[in-house]
C-alpha cells in the first residue's frame, strides 16, 4: 500500500465520456463522480437556470454577428487547452493538482478557450459564442464547483475587409450601433501596461487597440445591465417593495496568456466585489496560427453559474446539480417565456455541522522516494478532492483554520474545518461522524499525513 501511486487505487484502462472512449495512463486523475457529470450538460437542459442564463446571454450577442456552438465534446488535448493559447510549459494551470487528466495528453477542458484556435480557423462569422461544461480541481465553497459552465465569446474584424483597411474607424462605427447605458463603471487602469499587459505593437496601433477595448467593454457592460434589469424585475415580482442597490461594476487589470491587454469584470453584489468574467484583446499569434493573420479582435469567458446566481439569487453553487423538484420546479416555463423569470425562493436551510481535522504533513525525509505527498508537494486541492469523493454535495465548505510550524522539527501542521450541511435534509450525527472518519482515513492513506 505504501508505494501505491496516488490518486486512484483502481485506474480503469480506458474511460468513455459522452460516447467516446479514451485510454488512460499514469497521468489519469479524474474521479468517477466528476466523470459522471459529463453527461449532464445543464446548459442544454430546458428550464434549467444555467440554460436560461445561456439563452439571455445569447440574446445580448445575437446572430448573425455571433454564431453559437453548444455541443463541443469536453475531452480535449493539452495542445488545445494550453499550447494553442500560448500557455508556457511550466504554467501552474497544467498541474495535476489543478486539472483533471484522462492521460498525459488528454484532459477535461478547464475553460471554453480550448476551442478558440479551431474557431478562428473556421471563421464562419464575425463572432462566436461557445457554451460548455468545464472542469477544474478547486476549493470547496458556495461559489466554486469542480464542474461549471462557461460562455466564451469573440468578435473579430478583418483588415482586408474594412473600408481603407481602417480598423479603428470600423470598430468605432460598430460601437456607435451598440446601445448606451448610464451605470457607474470604475476603470482606473491605463489602457496598457508595458510589462504585464503590453500593447501588441507589432500588430496594431494604440488607437486600434483602444477602439477594440472600447467595443469589448461596452459589449460586456451591456450584458451586465441586461442581467441586472432582469434580476430586478424578478426580485420585484417576489417582493413589490424590493429596492435595488445601484449597480456598480469595475474593470480590473488581469493576465491571460492568450490576450493582451486583459481585464476582469467585477460586479458589486451583496457587499462585495464578485468576479464574473475574464477578457481581453486576442493575441495576434492565435490569428496567425489559424491562418487568418489579417483578423484581429476581442474575446471573453464568463462563468455562467456566477451570472445565474446574480440573476436568480441562488445562494449556493451546489444547487445547480440538484434534481430536487423544490429546485427544478421554480424555473419551469421560463425557457419558452423569459418574462416568467422569478427569483429563487430558497427552501429551508438545514443545520450546519462543523468538524475539524488536524494533521502533520509528511516530512520530506519521511516521504523518502515514494510518491505520497510530503511537506513540499502538499496541494490543498488533493484534500478538497477527497472530501468531494467521499461526501459528494453534502459538504458546504472546507476552510483552513490553523497552520503551525513546529519550532524544533520544522514540521508543518494544518487544521481544516469541514462544514457538513446537506441541501436536502438534516444529517444525523452518525452520518457526519462516519463521513469524517472516512475523510480522516483517506488523508492518511492517500496523502500520507499524520493525524494529531
Ligand atoms: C478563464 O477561464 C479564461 N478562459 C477567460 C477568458 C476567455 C479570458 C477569453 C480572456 C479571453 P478564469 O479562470 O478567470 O478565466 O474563469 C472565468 C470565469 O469562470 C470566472 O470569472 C468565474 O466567473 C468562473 N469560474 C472560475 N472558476 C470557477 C469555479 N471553480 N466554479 C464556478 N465558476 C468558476
Ligand atoms: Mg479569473
Amino acid at each position: 500500500i505504501a508505494s501505491k501511486p496516488s490518486p486512484s487505487p483502481s485506474t480503469p484502462s480506458s474511460i468513455t465520456v459522452r460516447g467516446q472512449t479514451f485510454p488512460t495512463d499514469h497521468w489519469y486523475n479524474a474521479p468517477a463522480n466528476v466523470l459522471a457529470t459529463t453527461s449532464r450538460q445543464l446548459h442544454l437542459q430546458k428550464d434549467h437556470p444555467v440554460s436560461i442564463t445561456r439563452q439571455i446571454l445569447e440574446s445580448v450577442f445575437p446572430r448573425p454577428t455571433f454564431k453559437s456552438y453548444n455541443t463541443f465534446h469536453p475531452v480535449v488535448s493539452t495542445y488545445e487547452n494550453f499550447d494553442s493559447l500560448g500557455f508556457p510549459p511550466d504554467h501552474p494551470g497544467r498541474a495535476r493538482s489543478d486539472t483533471y487528466y484522462i492521460n498525459e495528453s488528454t484532459l477535461l477542458r478547464t475553460h471554453t478557450s480550448a476551442h478558440e484556435a479551431q474557431l478562428f480557423c473556421a471563421s464562419e462569422s464575425d463572432g462566436y459564442l461557445i457554451t460548455a461544461d468545464v472542469y477544474r480541481r478547486d476549493e470547496v465553497d458556495r461559489t466554486h464547483y469542480p464542474v461549471f459552465h462557461q460562455m466564451e465569446g469573440a468578435r473579430v474584424w478583418d483588415r482586408n475587409k474594412v473600408p481603407n483597411g481602417d480598423i479603428a474607424a470600423a470598430v468605432y462605427a460598430d460601437l456607435e450601433k451598440l446601445p448606451k447605458h448610464n451605470i457607474k463603471v470604475e476603470d482606473p487602469n491605463p489602457p496598457h501596461h508595458e510589462q504585464r499587459n503590453p500593447l501588441q505593437s507589432q500588430h496594431h496601433s494604440a488607437a486600434e487597440a483602444e477602439a477594440i477595448a472600447a467595443h469589448l467593454k461596452r459589449s460586456l457592460e451591456l450584458m451586465v445591465v441586461e442581467i441586472f434589469t432582469r434580476a430586478k424585475a424578478a426580485a420585484q415580482k417576489a417582493d413589490p417593495n424590493y429596492v435595488d442597490e445601484p449597480l456598480r461594476v469595475r474593470w480590473v487589470e488581469a493576465y491571460f496568456p492568450f490576450t493582451s491587454p486583459s481585464w476582469e469584470l467585477e460586479v458589486y453584489y451583496a457587499g462585495d466585489w464578485l468576479e464574473v468574467l475574464g477578457c481581453g484583446i486576442s493575441q495576434q499569434s492565435l490569428f496567425i496560427n489559424a491562418g487568418v493573420p489579417s483578423q484581429l479582435g476581442w474575446a471573453f469567458g464568463i462563468g455562467l453559474e456566477r451570472i445565474a446566481m446574480l440573476l436568480f439569487q441562488i445562494p449556493d453553487i451546489r444547487l445547480f446539480w440538484s434534481t430536487d423538484e423544490r429546485f427544478l420546479s421554480q424555473f419551469r416555463g421560463v425557457s419558452d417565456d423569459l418574462s416568467k423569470l422569478k427569483r429563487f425562493v430558497p427552501f429551508s436551510k438545514y443545520p450546519p455541522c462543523y468538524k475539524d481535522v488536524s494533521f502533520w504533513l509528511r516530512s520530506a525525509s519521511a516521504a523518502g522516494g515514494n510518491s505520497k505527498a510530503n511537506a513540499h508537494d502538499w496541494h490543498e486541492n488533493d484534500l478538497m478532492e477527497i472530501v468531494r469523493d467521499i461526501c459528494g454535495d453534502v459538504v458546504e465548505d472546507v476552510k483552513l483554520v490553523d497552520e503551525f510550524v513546529h519550532p524544533k522539527t520544522g514540521r508543518r501542521s494544518l487544521c481544516y474545518r469541514i462544514n457538513y450541511r446537506s441541501l436536502e435534509k438534516t444529517l444525523t450525527n452518525a452520518e457526519t461522524n462516519e463521513m469524517h472518519a472516512k475523510i480522516t482515513a483517506a488523508l492518511v492513506e492517500k496523502l500520507g499525513v499524520e493525524i494529531r
